[in-house]
């Protein structure tokens, strides 16, 4: 009988032998180490009785509870790929994610059921609330059926999570077991978890900061987890005093900053305070030292890739740069010029591919294998990595990626509107803001207020531009290109 490489049964050998250890803290209920594994198997005989096989996909947009990490655990028990989408997601990009994976499955809040009901065959879809409501956990609790735990090859794909591109529609990343079991067990160690770790979990879990990095190295560790809906400032300060472990993007770190009860005090039962996902200021990085005296951990990664880069546990942590590769990462500068170049990695960390987009794939790797991380970086004697800028047309904000291109299109489509171009500037929220500056065609009158009505329900509201400016012409090159860092510098004090 071949050797089980699934990452449930990774984690299943290591949380075997703590028991009745607490794992989900979370708003409504509670989750002990020993629930996990009985939980799974009938979440799994729930998903097998409505089709769902190994490698079937299982598109999930539900609200965050500790019943949809179960969830996310029982597809990888069962083999199938977890498909998790952002809950901020309208029809119409749901739909396209839907086509795209053809799903056995999917699971949704029990509010967006007529959304998903006109999506999918109404058999197909079932909903899961956050308060341990919605037809499949019914289902779940009267179920007395389990199902033995699928054999898993290290290659098996056990995620995909869709990421913008540049152009064109989303893409998903197909993530192996191996992907992930080779992170969390380098990340682990690298950032010293024990078992007395308490992890205070604030981030969305359906991206790979949230659902990987965070999860995976607390159930790798066997940890408690102190699980919050959301970030929210007070309920952060006010369960920091019995925690040890926060990951956060820097929004998160801005926001307690200018939150006059986050104190020394506050954080010191603490051990690490982590950030990524998007760059961590400098300013961000000292005002934290000097308030709690902490060194904020800075890591970078992507969906692709999961982690690529640590600043060290033990050794110097340094503002404006994300470390050094992690063990089995190997990295190097692509047409470097100047002491710059993009990122081109290679390791166990890496992607399969997007899901049937084989020429997309193909176009983000080099001739030798590594791939294009799109991440303008700098790389000193040391090997130590800053990222100094983006080779790819892409705003981050609050730590979600916004594609400009996508936004372009859509205002582009609006009846009047000639030509937009979409940018990010700095916000002091958010790190930046969406921004549109539209021209529009002769003699028309649309106003600023009419352009977001109709994005509305087109995109997430964190894609929709916080500001929206009408003028009369683009900035453009001698090629006839628009200078977006003109229109950058133009519109660079607009937030503050
Ligand atoms: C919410 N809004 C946003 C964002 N989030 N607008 C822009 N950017 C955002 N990130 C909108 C809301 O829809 C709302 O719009 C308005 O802003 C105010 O919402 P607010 O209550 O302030 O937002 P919030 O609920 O507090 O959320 C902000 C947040 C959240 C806490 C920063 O966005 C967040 O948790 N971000 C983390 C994302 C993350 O996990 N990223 C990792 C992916 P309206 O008023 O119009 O309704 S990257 C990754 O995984 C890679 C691999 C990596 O390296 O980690
Ligand atoms: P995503 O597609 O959501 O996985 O976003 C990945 C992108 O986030 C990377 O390509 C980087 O541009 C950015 N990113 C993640 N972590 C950091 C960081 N610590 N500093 C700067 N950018 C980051």
């Amino acid at each position: 009988m071949p050797e089980n490489k699934g990452l449930y049964q990774h984690f299943l050998a290591r949380i075997k032998h703590v028991g009745d250890k607490l794992f989900l803290n979370a708003a409504y209920t509670t989750y002990l180490y020993s629930d996990i594994d009985p939980l799974c198997a009938k979440i799994q005989a729930v998903m097998s009785g409505a089709g769902v096989q190994k490698a079937s996909r299982v598109l999930v947009q539900v609200e965050k509870s500790a019943e949809a990490v179960l969830l996310y655990l029982a597809c990888l028990r069962l083999g199938a790929i977890f498909v998790p989408l952002n809950t901020g997601y309208t029809q119409s990009e749901v739909a396209y994610f839907f086509e795209n994976s053809e799903p056995d499955l999917c699971v949704c809040d029990p509010a967006k059921k007529n959304m998903f009901n006109a999506i999918a065959d109404k058999k197909q879809v079932m909903t899961l609330g956050k308060n341990q409501d919605g037809d499949f956990w019914d289902q779940v609790q009267s179920i007395n059926r389990e199902v033995d735990i699928a054999l898993i090859s290290g290659n098996d794909v056990a995620a995909i999570l869709y990421t913008s591109g540049t152009t064109g529609r989303s893409k998903g990343a197909m993530l192996s077991h191996e992907n992930l079991k080779s992170n969390v067990e380098v990340l682990s160690t690298l950032w010293q978890w024990t078992e007395d770790d308490v992890l205070l979990h604030t981030l969305p879990i359906f991206h790979v900061h949230g659902l990987f990095v965070a999860l995976h190295c607390a159930l790798w560790t066997t940890n408690t987890v102190i699980f919050h809906e959301k970030f929210n400032v007070k309920d952060v300060v006010a369960d920091l005093p019995r925690s040890t472990v926060l990951m956060g993007v820097p929004t998160h770190y801005v926001r307690l900053l200018d939150d006059e009860g986050f104190t020394q005090e506050t954080c010191k039962n603490m051990r690490l305070f982590l950030s990524g996902s998007a760059p961590l200021l400098s300013e961000t990085f000292k005002q934290f030292e000097e308030r709690t005296g902490h060194k904020i951990l800075e890591r970078y990664g992507m969906t692709e890739a999961g982690m690529i880069t640590s600043n060290p546990y033990a050794g110097d942590r340094v503002a404006g740069t994300v470390g050094f590769p992690l063990p089995g990462v190997e990295a190097r500068l692509g047409n470097e010029q100047d002491g710059k170049g993009v990122l081109e990695i290679k390791g166990p960390n890496v992607f399969k591919g997007y899901w049937r987009m084989p020429e997309k794939t193909a176009e983000e790797f080099t001739s030798d294998g590594y791939f294009i991380t799109g991440d303008i970086s700098s790389m000193d004697a040391d090997g130590r990595i800053s990222i100094v800028g983006r080779a790819k047309d892409l705003i981050i904000s609050g730590g979600l990626n916004v594609y400009p291109k996508e936004i372009e299109s859509l205002i582009d489509e609006i009846e009047g509107v000639n030509e937009s171009a979409v940018i990010g500037v700095p916000h002091p929220d958010f790190g930046e803001g969406v921004t549109a500056i539209i021209v529009l065609d002769e003699n028309v009158t649309l106003c600023e207020i009419d352009i977001s009505i109709s994005l509305k329900d087109k995109i997430a509201a964190f894609k929709q531009p916080k500001k929206i400016f009408i003028v009369s012409s683009l900035p453009r090159n001698t090629m006839g290109k628009v200078q977006k860092n003109q229109l950058r510098k133009q519109y660079a004090d607009i937030y503050k």
